[in-house]
């Protein structure tokens, strides 16, 4: 595309807040410019949400719940909406996934094979959910009684959301909350809001009433902060860092606010020594660097039977080595730049600390070039259980390698972290492969796989990766509340004095 297309397409995205059906800028005038991280260089300039309007996003999505506009619909009108959203999101995909690269930093492959169709996978599958919010009886041991349950949406949603996957983590928080019937504000990240907004257009065309969703991009500190604390926010999603997490915790407890909290993580992929090498080693470059390493679930603690240990880490030398580096819409890029200059630094220290306490740097550690937030990917070894980097979520292209010798050891190591989300088991013994899956301390295990998403999966964590379960089935019953109903059969006129059966 030239580069005057591309400027338009940017142009084209909006660039203030959507409140209440509307577009407008803050009250305070605020602004914020997200870079392209592939250049260092601003991409776009737009408006940044303060305390007031987040307090008026609330409202709108306080009367657009309460006065029933979206509640009100058929399930079935509300079904044909959602399912229209991802038609929507389809029909622009190739913007969309132009704009993600271009905010996000992903190379355009990715953000095509992965962030689009899984977007809008959300919206087809959730819409399904709208038609099938059943309540149910209770068989109460009261003579004559009726008990039942209304299974009712819980009202005001807030989400904050990261910058690794943004329209994905915007679509898959609005979908379940909608399908549901509540009311949402969302937050996307100060770093990636560009997508959100798009959306938000698209929730709009395809007939979400107005203050049904409210999208206001803003920074954390602010804008996050109001949401987490806000009185009138009956449920909060947040999904982002431990640190951050602490403070959305203690803000919620002002109205004891619901939670679902998605952290961190430091997933372990364990490799037996009859496992398949090729696809483990396929897999676990592709989980170690795809994204840039910027996953909850990337690999970042890759144990290997001591076996095969030493062959598997040459390969995996070797094809890290091969990623084509570069910006994400150059031709045949599977790496990109991370998200901002800060978080370059960051993941860099990582390697210095890393050398500090006595690792091996097999390959990558250093910036490849001067313009861009780029880190080349990187390769420890020598890596003690006790490490920072064997502790700490990297969140970049850090993959520790670590030898071990039999399932116990790995299962014990693998465990031994503060985080509890994902993990890989790589094996030919069917036994050996679900016994490790049972003892794995996480919220998902991917056997002879890594990385497999779907909007019927659920997706959660244990320990410091945080509680609760965003998507599919389990969202639902996180989305909704049931309410107990009891009739006493034996009032009425017509029935008084029939004997109780
Ligand atoms: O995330 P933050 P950051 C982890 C990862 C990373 C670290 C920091 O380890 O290195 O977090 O990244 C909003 N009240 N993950 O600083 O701060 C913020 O505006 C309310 C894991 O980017 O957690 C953004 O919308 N909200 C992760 C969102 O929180 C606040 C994805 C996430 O930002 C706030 C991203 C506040 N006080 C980072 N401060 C995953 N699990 O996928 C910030 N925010």
């Amino acid at each position: 595309m030239e580069s005057r297309e591309l400027d338009a397409l940017v142009a084209s995205v909006p660039r203030q807040l959507f409140i209440d059906g509307r577009w407008s800028d803050a009250a305070s005038g605020s602004h914020l410019t997200t870079l392209n991280p592939a250049t260092g260089r601003p991409l776009a300039e737009i408006a940044a949400a303060e305390t007031a309007d987040v307090e008026r996003a609330v409202a709108a999505a306080r009367r657009a719940f309460d006065d029933g506009r979206w509640t009100g619909l058929t399930p079935m009108q509300r079904s044909r909406i959602l399912w229209r959203v991802g038609e929507l999101i389809e029909r622009d995909a190739d913007q969309l996934a132009l704009i993600e690269t271009l905010d996000n930093g992903k190379p355009l492959s990715s953000a095509k094979k992965v962030d689009l169709p899984q977007a809008a996978q959300h919206f087809f599958y959730h819409s399904g959910w709208c038609t099938k919010l059943e309540g149910e009886t209770m068989p109460v041991s009261w003579p004559r009684h009726l008990a039942y349950t209304l299974r009712e949406p819980v009202g005001v949603v807030g989400q904050i959301i990261p910058w690794n996957y943004p329209l994905i983590m915007a679509a898959r928080n609005l979908a379940p909350a909608l399908a549901c019937g509540n009311t949402v504000v969302l937050k996307p990240s100060e770093e990636t809001p560009l997508t959100a907004l798009w959306l938000a257009r698209l929730l709009a065309e395809a007939g979400v009433p107005e203050g049904v969703v409210n999208v206001v991009p803003g920074y954390g500190r602010t804008a996050g902060a109001a949401l987490a604390g806000h009185p009138d926010v009956d449920r909060l999603v947040f999904t982002g860092g431990v640190v951050t997490a602490r403070d959305v915790v203690t803000a919620s407890a002002g109205n004891f606010k619901r939670l679902t909290l998605e952290l961190g993580g430091k997933a372990p992929f364990i490799v037996f020594a009859d496992a398949d090498m090729d696809a483990a080693l396929q897999a676990a470059v592709r989980g170690g660097f795809g994204n840039q390493g910027q996953n909850c679930c990337a690999v970042t603690r890759l144990y290997l039977h001591k076996d095969i240990a030493r062959e598997f880490r040459e390969k995996l030398v070797a094809a890290t080595e091969r990623l084509k580096i570069g910006e994400g819409r150059e031709e045949g890029v599977e790496f990109g730049p991370l998200i901002s200059a800060r978080h370059r630094d960051r993941v860099e220290s990582y390697v210095g600390i890393a050398r500090d306490e006595g690792a091996a740097v097999l390959t990558g550690g250093e910036r490849p070039q001067a313009d861009g937030f780029f880190l080349k990917p990187t390769v420890l070894a020598g890596v003690t259980d006790d490490a920072r980097v064997s502790k700490e979520e990297i969140f970049g292209p850090v993959v520790a390698t670590y030898d071990f010798d039999g399932p116990g050891e790995a299962i014990a190591r693998a465990n031994s972290s503060p985080y509890g989300l994902a993990a890989s088991v790589w094996t030919q013994d069917l036994s050996l492969a679900h016994e490790v899956a049972r003892r794995l301390r996480v919220g998902c295990v991917w056997t002879n796989c890594f990385s497999r998403f779907d909007a019927a999966a659920p997706w959660g964590g244990v320990k410091q990766s945080g509680y609760g379960t965003g998507i599919g089935r389990h969202a639902i019953e996180e989305y909704t509340q049931p309410k107990a109903v009891w009739i006493d059969t034996a009032t009425g006129d017509a029935v008084r004095g029939l004997p109780a059966f």
